[in-house]
């Protein structure tokens, strides 16, 4: 195998599976995320020849050049992206929401995300390539406490139609994958560090799992060059969605 794939947040959940999944099956992996120590153990798993690692704070755009430009000459062509990073921040609804929870929200999964796809756009366009952006159920479907996470996500699917629109004729095929309920860090995340409250969400159902994900981008990646998948949207058997809400007064 003789391609390579960048994947954002790859220390842990979904971005880590994909990392993974490609890694054994022969890609070379270009893992990036902040927590370097981690990066390195999948690094010293796997083999140097097999997986770089590049840690950087994807809202640091002089970080995020520094640390393309230092990827190992042997992972430079970059032929897919994985736009996975990002993160929510709290669950309060508008009135009660934290205005820097909202700023982090929009610097990590919006301009971080486009500003690491214009850098590597030129590569892509060359290698005849693939991005995958990892969107949300949330992008779709509004839920109270949703608001700037899922007005970021609906940005992810909105953005990767227009990739599609403006790469017209490159070769690049772009997909949107829009998960709902999965079982990672994210939620940990969310609740600012409260894994009680992460296990008891999860708990009592079947979340998707972040090999389900991984699986999903492996099958898109590997159709062939001629075959675009759009968009796709999964969740667990467990989850739907619960429509409107009236309020009488
Ligand atoms: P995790 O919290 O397990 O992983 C998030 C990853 O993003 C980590 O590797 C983290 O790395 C990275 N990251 C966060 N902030 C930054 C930053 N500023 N710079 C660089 N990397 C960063 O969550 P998931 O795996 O679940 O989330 C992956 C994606 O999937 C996210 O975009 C999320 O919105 C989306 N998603 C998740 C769902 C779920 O239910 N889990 C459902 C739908 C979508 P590090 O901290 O080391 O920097
Ligand atoms: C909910 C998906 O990203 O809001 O269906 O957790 S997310």
């Amino acid at each position: 195998m003789d391609k390579t794939i960048l994947v954002t947040g790859a220390t842990s959940g979904f971005g880590e599976a994909i990392a993974r999944q490609f890694a054994k099956a022969n890609w070379r992996v270009v893992a990036a995320g902040r927590r370097g120590e981690r990066l390195q153990r999948l690094v010293d798993e796997f083999g140097a020849e097999k997986i770089a690692a590049a840690a950087f704070d994807l809202r640091d755009a002089a970080a995020l050049q520094v640390a393309m430009q230092e990827i190992p000459d042997a992972f430079q062509q970059i032929d897919v992206l994985v736009n996975n990073a990002g993160l929510a921040l709290g669950t309060e609804k508008v009135p009660e929401a934290r205005l820097e929870n909202w700023i982090r929200m929009i610097e990590t999964n919006v301009t971080g995300l486009v500003t690491l796809t214009h850098l590597l756009i030129p590569r892509l366009i060359e290698r005849k390539g693939m991005i995958v952006n990892i969107s949300s159920a949330a992008a779709s479907y509004p839920y109270p406490g949703g608001n700037v996470y899922g007005a970021t996500k609906a940005f992810v699917t909105q953005f990767s139609l227009n990739l599609r629109s403006d790469l017209h004729g490159t070769g690049v095929r772009v997909t949107s994958i829009e998960p709902g309920f999965a079982e990672t860090e994210f939620l940990m995340v969310r609740l600012g560090g409260d894994k009680k409250a992460s296990d008891a969400f999860y708990s009592g159902f079947k979340p998707l799992s972040a090999a389900d994900i991984a699986n999903a981008v492996f099958w898109v990646v590997n159709q062939p060059a001629h075959f675009n998948i759009n968009r796709i949207e999964l969740m667990p058997v467990s989850q739907s969605s619960a429509g409107f809400q009236i309020f009488k007064e």
